[in-house]
């Protein structure tokens, strides 16, 4: 009884918002063709400046109870839909920043909405277990349906977590494990293991690293934070480990015009790292793994080529370290392929790759060495959600249903043939336009006048984001069509007129 009436509830809210339409917007592009997204307004509508009047009062009413310095506005996420978040203003934004990269289809997704309102999946939502040790009948079929059914090559196994950072700390600690496996010989611990590790000394908890890169972001949890190199902020008054950390290439662009230059700067940080490896080794520190992003994220949006990539990998096996990639930020389409590494063409595939955000679930994939092998040694209390594999599995239905790879490919293109022609017309302003699928990204000439472009494109109804020093970082929802590039790209040529 009471299912059914909440399951009435929500039908009649999904129909009443696919009933409602949106006035038209008056900066869309003659040249670009509408193309329907389901559930989508038809552009920016913006009522006051951002933060408006409301979102002021409210940050005042949470300052009182937490920090908010971070807090960019509030948010109505009923009336929020398909590539616009709408603020608690009314303020109605094109969202090519999507919730840090972790909106997958849009938002109030029709499909997701009705599956929500199916009474047979209420359950799932209201009870969440202890998956580790009480899972659902359905949890290996449902991880079938959503996770497996987009594993990367070479991948068999998958272990869910909550968030980004659960998934990689986790992850190390599974390449610890395999990698103390691997010194014993055997997997049975000695006694002198069993009581040094209670007391945080060797040889239970040996001296083992993982390398990382320079401008690297894996988490802000304390393993996660020592291979994170983005920003001093995440990392100030917290204590670290001694582990290597490597250069990342740094690009030149464009980059058919500096070919030589950067197959050297890659060549210098490929032996940086081997260089790495051996002095660890030395010291007594041996690297057990080492942890990648495919694109540097919060870093600057910074790239590295296939082939810097499949050295690295083979760099990896030669001196017996794991392989891991994270694809938190790149993960789940937006590259144009469902995994960024997927663009490598890797012969050996990667040892463990994790991920969150536009997944719902965190987690990570790996392969059969890389399973931990006694109970309760990769563990906590909710290791993942169900619901979130319930609706992983709908997004992908709908990603295959409406082709979105091809279609990120496409919107991609044109918004990357958009960044450079800015980039040409603004030469004092824009540099190294880059990306793939829609993860684009590019260099604005200070810090400042970022800042404002980014504030000044806010007010007129774009939501972007900052990277690195000085970059803009392009992470739209899937769902993101060559019709929202251009409404993008006349506003954003607007605001660049502005700091000419
Ligand atoms: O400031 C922050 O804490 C941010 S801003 C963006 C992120 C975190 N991204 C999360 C992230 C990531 O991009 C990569 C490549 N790896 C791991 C993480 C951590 O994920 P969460 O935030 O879910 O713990």
């Amino acid at each position: 009884m009471a299912s059914s009436l909440i399951s009435r509830q929500f039908a009649l809210s999904l129909q009443k918002r696919l009933w409602l339409s949106a006035p038209a917007c008056r900066y869309v592009s003659k040249a670009a063709p509408k193309t329907q997204v389901e559930f989508d307004y038809d552009g920016p509508s913006m009522k006051t400046s951002v933060p408006g009047p409301r979102s002021q009062a409210l940050t005042k009413q949470l300052g009182d109870i937490q920090n908010v310095g971070a807090v960019n506005f509030f948010c109505n996420y009923e009336e929020s839909r398909g590539n616009y978040l709408v603020d608690v203003d009314s303020n109605r934004m094109l969202d090519i920043y999507t919730q840090i990269s972790s909106i997958p289809i849009g938002y109030n997704h029709p499909a997701l909405l009705k599956l929500m309102a199916n009474p047979n999946n209420l359950s799932t939502l209201v009870n969440r277990p202890a998956l580790g040790i009480l899972p659902p009948e359905n949890f290996p079929d449902k991880l079938t349906e959503s996770l497996l059914s987009v594993a990367p090559s070479g991948m068999t196994r998958v272990q869910t977590m909550a968030c980004g950072s659960c998934s990689n700390e986790n992850a190390y600690k599974a390449m610890f494990i395999w990698y103390r496996n691997k010194e014993r010989g055997h997997n049975t611990p000695s006694e002198e293991d069993l009581s040094t590790c209670m007391i945080n000394q060797a040889p239970g908890c040996p001296d083992l690293s993982i390398l990382s890169f320079m401008g690297g972001f894996h988490g802000r949890t304390m393993g996660c934070l020592a291979t994170t190199h983005s920003k001093a902020i995440h990392k100030l008054d917290v204590p670290s480990f001694d582990w290597p950390i490597a250069p990342f290439p740094r690009l030149q662009y464009p980059l058919e015009e500096f070919t030589r230059e950067n197959a050297q700067e890659e060549a210098r940080c490929l032996e940086e790292v081997e260089d790495l490896i051996v002095k660890w080794r030395q010291k007594g520190k041996p690297v057990a793994g080492i942890v990648i992003e495919p694109i540097q994220a919060e870093g600057g949006d910074n790239h590295a080529s296939p082939d810097f990539f499949r050295s690295l990998r083979n760099v990896a096996c030669k001196h017996g370290c794991a392989f891991h990639v994270d694809e938190v930020q790149t993960g789940g389409g937006s590259t144009g392929k469902f995994w960024a590494h997927e663009h490598w063409g890797l012969d050996n595939p990667a040892d463990i790759v994790s991920f969150s955000k536009k997944l719902l679930t965190g987690g990570y994939y790996h392969k059969n060495e890389l399973q931990a092998d006694k109970a309760y040694r990769i563990f906590n209390t909710w290791m993942g959600d169900p619901s979130k594999n319930l609706l992983l599995a709908e997004v992908l239905n709908v990603i295959r249903r409406e082709n979105l790879l091809e279609e990120v490919t496409r919107s991609g293109k044109a918004l990357l043939n958009g960044l450079y022609e800015l980039q040409t017309q603004y030469p004092g302003i824009l540099s190294r336009a880059r990306g793939q699928g829609t993860f684009c990204a590019i260099d604005i000439c200070d810090d400042a006048t970022r800042n404002s472009i980014l504030l000044k494109a806010r007010d007129k109804g774009v939501l972007l984001g900052g990277c690195g020093d000085r970059s803009i970082r392009f992470r739209p929802a899937l769902v993101f069509k060559e019709y929202h590039v251009h409404i993008f790209l006349n506003i954003f040529s607007d605001v660049l007129a502005l700091h000419k």
